[in-house]
């Protein structure tokens, strides 16, 4: 298949989403600088909070959607063996996105859209944030219906057959984000855009928490979806042996997607806006939740091992010696399991109802999302674009042992920077503020994790300028004929000749979190709607 003009489609996704990530890496490096009080000329609540709002939209929003898109238009194109459909359409999402992103940018570098990633009201932005924010989004719906349709089509044409595993995770991935997608919309659409031009007087942060909740959780799996995509499909070849199971690996990717959205309170435990029984009920689904990442440990780490063995590891653990520590997707993997042992750990405290008071809103919680999503998942974005851009612009990497220190400089620089914050946080430390410089004693025990963390900040900004170097050098060597490089994805240890359709489809699922959602969302959404505000009773007194 010629597929130049698949790769120039992922290609400029996935540039798009790695420029927003260089800048970002700057802000952040300010932002450790700044809160720690260091250089006083710094100083500057307004720039710090223009600053972080823009390094967690580009983060969390830009950086994560285009490349999720690039790398789904990669892998339907190579794993269906079918060109994208409708690539116009595409193109018009990526140009929509990217115009979104630019509108957004501009109030944001203005510092008219300080509202953190999360964007709480009662604190509003400029309309053009959330209209921005809106068009981002709407670019990434139109990818959703181009993986489902060539999802569909390849079904109809191949009845029976199992859908290949990368682009059943994909497909699942763009039907998640079309349900995790739908209560932002709900929240930025009839609340705040009318809010912030001015068309309502109020709106109630409540519902507008509550229907944040509805995303804030799944959107989460959206992001670590490609990173799980490569630990199934890549990682077992690239270290040399074969996929433990693909069946597990489909009803991980099923109970991922389907227990992610009925769950999102346990961001709201410490709220008052929902009743206690409900947050029980969402505390509940979020320990199934973590369900399927257990079984995706034991499935890469069991892969991992017949590899090990494969290639003459002997006893217990002597497989681990024996694995390819020096290819970059195996190495990537082994980095991001281990960062996701405390990310993970990180996460069931916090899921845990009674032990959520004792981090909520402290420094704990972006020491948690920075060691799972900016380590265990984005360290497995550079693994896949480290094995990708060779594909991509059909030249091999420019330096193999660059991409090698850049991961270890990665995880020891995520390690430096996320350990001080938790243990801020457990010393008390609050999320969202701009200066930890307090008149007291007891915050002089901050100074030196705050210290740490520069250094973390320093460490990861200088591996990520080597990551954005040896892809930017890639592509810029001069061209060698000879090169041709194909995806390789890697074989189920026992071949599926046969799937139940429940494994091969996600109709039923459709169903099952339709029901789910409504049971977990339903009522808590509608008694905003029918509760007395008033202050007086139903009696008038
Ligand atoms: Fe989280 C807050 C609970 C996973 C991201 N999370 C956040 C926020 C973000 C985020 C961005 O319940 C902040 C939102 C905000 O700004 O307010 N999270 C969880 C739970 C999980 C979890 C239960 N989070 C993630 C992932 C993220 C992410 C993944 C991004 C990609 N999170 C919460 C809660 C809050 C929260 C509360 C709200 C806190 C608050 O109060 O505000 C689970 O999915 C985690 C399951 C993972 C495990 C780990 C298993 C370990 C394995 C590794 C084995 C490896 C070995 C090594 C043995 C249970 C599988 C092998 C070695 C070799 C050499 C081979
Ligand atoms: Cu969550």
């Amino acid at each position: 298949m010629n597929d130049a003009a698949e790769r120039k489609l992922a290609l400029s996704h996935l540039w798009v989403a790695f420029i927003a990530f260089i800048l970002a890496c700057f802000m952040g490096e300010y932002q450790v600088l700044e809160r720690s009080g260091l250089i006083s000329a710094l100083d500057s609540p307004s720039v710090y909070f223009a600053s972080v709002s823009t390094h967690g939209v580009l983060m969390a929003f830009v950086l994560t959607t285009f490349f999720i898109m690039g790398f789904g238009y990669y892998i339907a194109a190579t794993s269906l063996k079918q060109p994208v459909w409708n690539k116009p359409l595409a193109w018009g999402a990526f140009w929509l996105a990217l115009f979104g992103v630019v509108l957004a940018a501009i109030p944001l570098l203005t510092g008219k859209a300080s509202v953190l990633y999360t964007f709480y009201p009662p604190i509003v932005a400029h309309a053009a944030f959330y209209i921005g924010a809106t068009l981002l989004v709407v670019g990434s719906w139109v990818w959703c219906v181009i993986m489902l349709v060539m999802f569909v089509q390849w079904k109809k044409a191949k009845p029976g057959q199992p859908v290949p595993l990368a682009m059943f995770a994909t497909a699942m991935n763009a039907l998640l984000w079309l349900w995790t997608s739908a209560g932002v919309a709900l929240e930025v659409l009839f609340q705040l855009i009318p809010l912030s031009l001015g068309w309502i007087d109020t709106v109630d942060p409540g519902l507008a928490r509550t229907l944040f909740a509805w995303t804030l959780h799944p959107i989460v799996y959206f992001w670590l979806i490609p990173a799980y995509t490569a630990f199934y499909v890549f990682v077992p070849k690239q270290a040399g042996g074969f996929l433990f199971s693909d069946e597990m690996a489909r009803l991980a990717f099923i109970v991922l997607a389907v227990f992610a959205l009925p769950i999102g309170f346990h961001h709201l435990y410490m709220d008052p806006e929902q009743a206690k029984g409900w947050k029980l009920l969402h505390g509940i689904g979020t320990f199934v939740v973590a369900l399927p990442t257990l079984v995706t440990g034991f499935t890469v780490i069991a892969s991992l091992e017949i590899a090990g063995r494969l290639r003459g590891g002997k006893g217990l653990f002597g497989w681990i010696g024996s694995l390819p520590w020096t290819n970059t997707m195996v190495l990537a993997v082994i980095l991001s399991l281990l960062m996701l042992i405390f990310g993970g750990f990180g996460g069931i405290v916090n899921a845990s109802y009674a032990m959520n008071a004792m981090i909520h809103n402290t420094a704990w919680v972006p020491g948690h999302f920075h060691l799972i999503f900016a380590g265990t998942t984005v360290i497995m974005y550079f693994a896949i674009a480290y094995y990708l851009w060779p594909m991509l612009v059909k030249k091999p990497l420019f330096s193999e042992s660059m991409a090698l220190v850049q991961l270890w400089t990665w995880f020891i620089g995520m390690s430096i920077l996320t350990t001080p914050w938790h243990v801020l946080g457990l010393l008390g430390q609050p999320r969202r503020i701009s200066s930890v410089v307090y008149n007291n004693l007891l915050t002089l025990s901050w100074k030196p994790y705050e210290l740490m963390m520069i250094l973390g900040g320093l460490i990861l900004l200088g591996s990520a300028c080597l990551f954005i170097y040896n892809l930017a050098k890639t592509q810029l060597s001069p061209a060698s004929e000879a090169f041709d490089r194909q995806i390789e994805f890697a074989e189920p240890i026992h071949a599926v000749e046969s799937l139940p359709e429940w494994l091969n489809d996600f109709k039923p699922w459709n169903k099952v979190i339709a029901v789910l959602m409504a049971i977990s969302f339903g009522y808590p959404i509608l008694q905003f709607f029918f509760m007395n505000t008033s202050g007086s009773s139903a009696w008038g007194f």
